[in-house]
């Protein structure tokens, strides 16, 4: 939930990257973090294991700038994917206001992408809120595999609710920012 201080004149808005291991959600976080201004953003803390798979979460504090005379903070955190650490998954979405879903476009993905929308959908629903109803924007990351699955093809398994959905190279940046800005917007216009 979106924490609004009328004192301060400040509004914390939560957005979790969200996604099978390996797709791409610590890189979306990683570009963000390198692109931005430093006065924009707080440090890019990472927990992770010895091989550099998120262990626990990434995050990423990030001010986008003024609403209505508030100063937005936006709190970015990523989940770990792997399939052990579902518990953590769910501390992680915990009181998010947003989630961007990172599928993975790999051929040989596309069980793993479905299987995680599944657990999503899952765990918002337990934290009692309607899945249909929760701001998520859809993000196609590795486009730039030659074995991409089109994006006729993700759609028809992914997007049956008709997200938002940007096609992305988040090693190299495209379409990271457009991610981003959408699902800023999309949680704000919630507040
Ligand atoms: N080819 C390609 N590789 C990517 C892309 N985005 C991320 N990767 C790579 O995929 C691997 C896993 O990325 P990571 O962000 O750690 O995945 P996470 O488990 O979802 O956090 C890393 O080697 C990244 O460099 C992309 O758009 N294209
Ligand atoms: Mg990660």
């Amino acid at each position: 939930m979106a924490l609004i201080n009328v004192a301060a004149r400040e509004i914390h808005c939560k957005v979790v990257y969200y996604g099978p291991g390996m797709c791409g959600k610590t890189t979306n976080l990683q570009y963000i973090h390198a692109q931005v201004p430093r006065d924009v953003k707080g440090d890019l803390l990472s927990i992770a294991t010895e091989t550099e798979r998120t262990l626990f979460f990434d995050f990423l504090p990030l001010d986008l700038g003024k609403v209505r005379g508030f100063q937005t903070r936006f709190h970015l955190y990523t989940v770990p994917g792997q399939i052990l650490y579902e518990r953590t998954r769910v501390a992680v979405l915990n009181g998010s206001d947003g989630v961007v879903f990172v599928a993975d476009s790999a051929r040989d993905k596309l069980e793993e992408n479905v299987r995680s929308l599944k657990e999503l959908a899952g765990n918002i629903t337990r934290q009692n809120k309607d899945f249909r109803e929760f701001p998520i924007v859809l993000q196609y990351n590795k486009r730039d595999l030659p074995n991409a699955l089109s994006v006729g093809v993700l759609d028809k398994y992914l997007n049956g609710l008709k997200w938002a959905r940007f096609e992305s190279i988040a090693s190299t940046g495209v379409g990271v920012f457009d991610t981003l800005k959408a699902i800023s917007k999309l949680v704000i216009s919630r507040l």
